[in-house]
């Protein structure tokens, strides 16, 4: 009795974690070729060649770039190397990135910025907040930006309980912001049990100095976040369920689902084309690759374009495509006045004219 329950048990077991692999290759679209798509013209960016996984373009056309993430399970060619924020000024005719100068009282050393945003206040001070992985932990780091010096002051770092496993931030208040927690668990062995099981234990915080909340959740790996033109909706993305999230938002800040947008890809981060509204979508084409990382077989890169967002029937088209010899990993695709950056996790930067 003892030995048949035991296999039958283990047989279930087994039968289980078969299924969940399937799942897995599924929602990863482990089997999946990219064809190349290209806009008009395209050239790698000089000097970014080690990740820009978030890009913030401010209304004046100078871009901030986040690069060299470290993250668990993904490759880095620059372990070794605290991370670094670029700037680059789209006015110019040919733009150049260059690294930012830090000052003030922060650890440059321990630097792994993931996730950023930009922030205007009414005296036209530009903040940028960064999510940031000291040490694999999760913190915010509020920077104030000094164009004529080139650099960034550092003001401060917020910690908090609920800011766990932090992917994306989008900043909409002085010290008002909401983030992406993109896991539930903090330990790469436990996250990659959630990942398996599929918990949808991810969700989306609310911070401000005097309140901080969950206000959506059931999410199975919440990733880009970012705010509609009139401010009055959220996106988020949703990585493993492949899809985006349009949530309204309330006086309180509280999120409510408005609709569920489908793309069948692996997206990464969200921006909106400050022109028309549209949501531009960093994404996996097989997240597989991305996992089990070989340069001779390398992740692709894919820029999906969502326009008429509100609207029963959504546009979706595909602005960029590329099976991974140019451009590998795509996380992000900022556009201004129909100039457009693709920034990736771990691997090069691309500048196009629409
Ligand atoms: C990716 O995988 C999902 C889930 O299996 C599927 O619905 C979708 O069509 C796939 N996407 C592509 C482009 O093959
Ligand atoms: C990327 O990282 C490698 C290894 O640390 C380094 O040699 C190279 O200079 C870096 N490239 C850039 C553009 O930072
Ligand atoms: C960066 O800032 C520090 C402190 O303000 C300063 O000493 C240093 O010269 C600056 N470096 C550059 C390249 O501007
Ligand atoms: C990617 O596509 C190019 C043609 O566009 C081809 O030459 C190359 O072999 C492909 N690479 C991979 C890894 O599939
Ligand atoms: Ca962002
Ligand atoms: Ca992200």
């Amino acid at each position: 009795m003892g030995k048949l329950l035991v296999l039958t048990l283990l047989g279930a077991g087994l039968a289980l974690i078969g299924e969940r692999l399937v799942a897995i290759r599924q929602r990863t679209n482990a089997t999946r070729e990219v064809r190349s798509v290209e806009p008009r013209s395209c050239h790698l960016i000089e000097g970014l060649e080690n990740g820009s996984e978030d890009i913030d373009i401010l209304p004046s056309g100078l871009a901030f770039i986040s690069s060299e993430l470290k993250y668990p399970g993904m490759p880095s060619f620059a372990p070794d190397e605290p991370g670094q924020i670029f700037l680059m000024d789209l006015n110019e005719q040919n733009p150049r990135a260059q690294a930012l100068n830090i000052s003030g009282d922060f650890d440059k050393a321990s630097f792994n910025p993931h996730g950023i945003s930009t922030f205007i206040d009414e005296d036209q001070t530009v903040y940028l907040y960064v999510v940031n992985h000291p040490h694999m932990k999760s913190t915010v780091e509020k920077f104030k930006f000094e164009e004529q010096q080139h650099s960034l002051v550092h003001l401060k770092t917020i910690k908090h309980e609920l800011l766990k496993s932090l992917n994306d931030i989008v900043v909409l208040g002085p010290e008002q912001f909401y983030a992406t927690r993109d896991h539930y668990f903090t330990n790469f062995f436990l996250v990659l049990l959630e990942m398996i099981l599929d918990l949808r234990w991810s969700h989306v915080v609310f911070y401000s100095p005097r309140e901080v909340k969950v206000v959506a959740k059931g999410f199975s790996f919440a990733n880009g976040i970012t705010v509609s033109l009139d401010k009055k909706f959220i996106y988020t993305a949703d990585t493993t369920a492949q899809n985006i999230h349009v949530l309204k938002k309330h006086e309180n800040w509280d999120l409510t689902p408005v609709k569920v947008i489908h793309l069948g890809t692996l997206v990464d981060n969200l921006m909106v084309d400050p022109d028309t509204g549209d949501i531009w979508a960093g994404c996996h084409p097989n997240g597989m690759k991305l996992l089990a990382y070989n340069p001779e077989d390398p992740p692709g890169s894919e820029v999906l374009r969502i326009q008429n967002v509100l609207s029963e029937k959504p546009k979706i088209s595909t602005e960029y495509a590329n099976n991974g010899s140019v451009l590998q990993g795509s996380t992000v695709a900022s556009v201004k006045h129909r100039k457009l950056l693709i920034g990736t996790i771990f691997h090069k930067a691309l500048y196009c004219l629409l």
